[in-house]
């Protein structure tokens, strides 16, 4: 255990962004390898994972899903930089926050948001390919179409399905605002979790925060309806919450 680890990556996603975050909140020292997506397929099988990323390879030792990889952060973090509370009914509580919006807020804002970029193949190259392999970075303005059709059907995105996941992202920020309504300055208790993290880092699919691990496109580049929804979000308590995640908790150990 006493190589460096490797995270896959697909750069811009935004589980990526959860797993790094995590890593280096702990101060892990890690090297990431970015591929685009679909052609990330390959490493991540490689390396024995699923077929999502992230995946971190430490060692013999192989975290194929973004929580497993909050786990190990966690647990490997110095004192008072773990991400799950030390009572055990707070730290269930932190993991089934971070369960839920794994399953619902992660995927449904990603497809709203792939929707709402439909045939911006401007930004997808200028914005997708943070720290890939110079050859996929060339490759990308010529598969565009190809790769945007596999994604489309892989993950659902029609304006009708994009449509439903805005409904779902609004549910979860009007659920996460609710908690949030009595003051407390975190989702769980008095300190940050895994929960907040969780949460920012999948919010950021519609809330674009500029503390990102890798640069995101700001409204004034976006499609103006896009825009219009990504201010609104932004200006919503709960992703008030999110962008205050990622201003002062995100760079800690950076
Ligand atoms: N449950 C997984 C979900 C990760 C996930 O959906 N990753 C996306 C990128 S945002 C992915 O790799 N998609 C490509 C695929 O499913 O093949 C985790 O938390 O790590």
């Amino acid at each position: 255990m006493s190589e460096r680890p490797v995270l896959i990556t697909i750069p811009i996603s935004h589980y990526c962004e959860k797993a790094r975050w995590a890593l280096d909140r702990a101060g892990i020292a890690y090297e990431e390898r970015a591929h685009l997506q679909v052609v990330h397929w390959v490493p991540v099988a490689r390396a024995g994972g699923k077929k999502t990323a992230p995946v971190l390879v430490w060692g013999e030792r192989v975290f194929a899903d973004s929580a497993e990889i909050v786990e190990e952060a966690s647990a490997k973090a110095p004192a008072g930089r773990g991400l799950f509370p030390d009572d055990p009914a707070a730290a269930t509580e932190v993991r089934a926050l971070q369960g839920d919006f794994d399953a619902r807020l992660g995927p449904e804002g990603r497809r709203w948001m792939y929707n709402a970029l439909r045939g911006r193949r401007d930004i997808a190259v200028a914005y997708g390919c943070t720290g890939v392999p110079a050859w996929q970075r060339r490759a990308l303005p010529f598969a565009y179409p190809v790769a945007t059709r596999i994604i489309d059907r892989y993950l659902d995105v029609t304006p009708a399905a994009a449509a439903r996941s805005e409904a779902d992202v609004r549910e979860v920020f009007d659920a996460v605002a609710a908690r949030l309504g009595d003051g407390r300055p975190y989702l769980c208790g008095e300190r940050f979790s895994a929960a907040d993290l969780t949460f920012a880092s999948l919010a950021a699919a519609v809330l674009m925060p500029p503390e990102y691990g890798v640069p995101l496109p700001q409204p004034e580049e976006l499609p103006a309806a896009m825009a219009a929804t990504v201010r609104e979000l932004r200006a919503h308590p709960a992703g008030a919450h999110a962008l205050k995640m990622f201003r002062e908790e995100r760079r800690l150990s950076a």
